[in-house]
């Protein structure tokens, strides 16, 4: 078995970002062994800083599936073939963060959008409710660019123009984030489940929990999607018929699903 879960508003609790809510399921997840693969919008420096905190050295995915990061050495496995990155065996499904950035700062003022390579620590502290070391983490990008617009009237003008650049426009909780045409977490979670299959040699069953717009690429690569109550009390639109769903929010609802599906 193989377990996908963003992070906010999935593992983590939307407003105050703690995990405590899911501790059963964790540590279900650590007793048995089942890699579970952060698929956030988060950077790398975020997702360091909470693997460590929940304890776990897995394979990650970052920025909304611009990149898949696996420990050096992680399983005993030499991965040869792939590129190596701090520590990292790691393989690109995105774009640089400068090719993004090119692209915001050409129509930044006609579409009013304001991106996190332009707020202070400050203000990305105000808009997420990150405390100063977490924003920190968060700025960080190497991929990708998440903002908020003035008038969100305009994001489909501003999607198909950023289609026309190879790129696009995807949703988080809170932010929208561009993000390079070919990268979503779906590209990346199924090349993730091939290279399991691949190493191990054997059929892998495959979960994925979200609770965004983002997360609905993921849902349509995994066996089992189950979509987390956001928290707004809602769950988001998919044409995925039958999908599970959770009866709580956030980590709760993550918790509860875990223990009640995957095992
Ligand atoms: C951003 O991501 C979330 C994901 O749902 C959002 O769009 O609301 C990212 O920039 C991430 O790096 C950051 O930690 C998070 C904070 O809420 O916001
Ligand atoms: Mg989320
Ligand atoms: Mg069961």
């Amino acid at each position: 078995k193989l377990i996908f879960t963003d992070l906010d508003g999935t593992l983590l609790n939307h407003d105050d970002y703690s995990f405590e809510p899911s501790l059963q399921a964790l540590n279900k997840i650590k007793e048995t062994q089942t890699p579970l693969i952060f698929t956030t919008s988060k950077t790398k420096a975020e997702v360091i800083q909470l693997q460590k905190k929940v304890g776990i050295i897995e394979p990650y995915i970052t920025e909304n599936g611009a990149a898949l990061f696996i420990p050096k050495g992680y399983q005993g496995l030499a991965l040869e073939e792939l590129e190596e990155y701090e520590g990292y065996k790691i393989i690109l499904f995105g774009k640089r963060y400068r090719d993004i950035l090119n692209f915001y700062e050409k129509y930044k003022k006609e579409f009013g959008m304001k991106g996190f390579s332009e707020m202070s620590i400050d203000e990305i502290m105000e808009l997420t409710q990150l405390d100063y070391e977490h924003a920190e983490l968060a700025k960080q990008r190497d991929f990708t660019e998440p903002f908020v617009i003035e008038d969100p009237a305009k994001i489909k003008e501003l999607q198909s123009l950023a289609q026309s650049y190879g790129l696009q426009v995807t949703q988080g909780g809170r932010f929208y984030h561009l993000i390079a045409k070919e990268q979503d977490k779906g590209v990346a979670v199924k090349e993730t489940t091939r290279l399991f299959q691949k190493l191990f040699n054997e059929d892998v069953e495959t979960f994925g929990f979200g609770d965004s717009y983002n997360d609905i690429p993921m849902f349509k690569n995994v066996d089992n999607p189950i979509i987390i109550q956001n928290h707004c009390g809602r769950y988001v639109t998919t044409d995925i018929e039958n999908i599970e769903k959770s009866t709580y929010q956030g980590s709760a609802g993550f918790n509860e699903k875990v223990l009640s599906d995957v095992f």
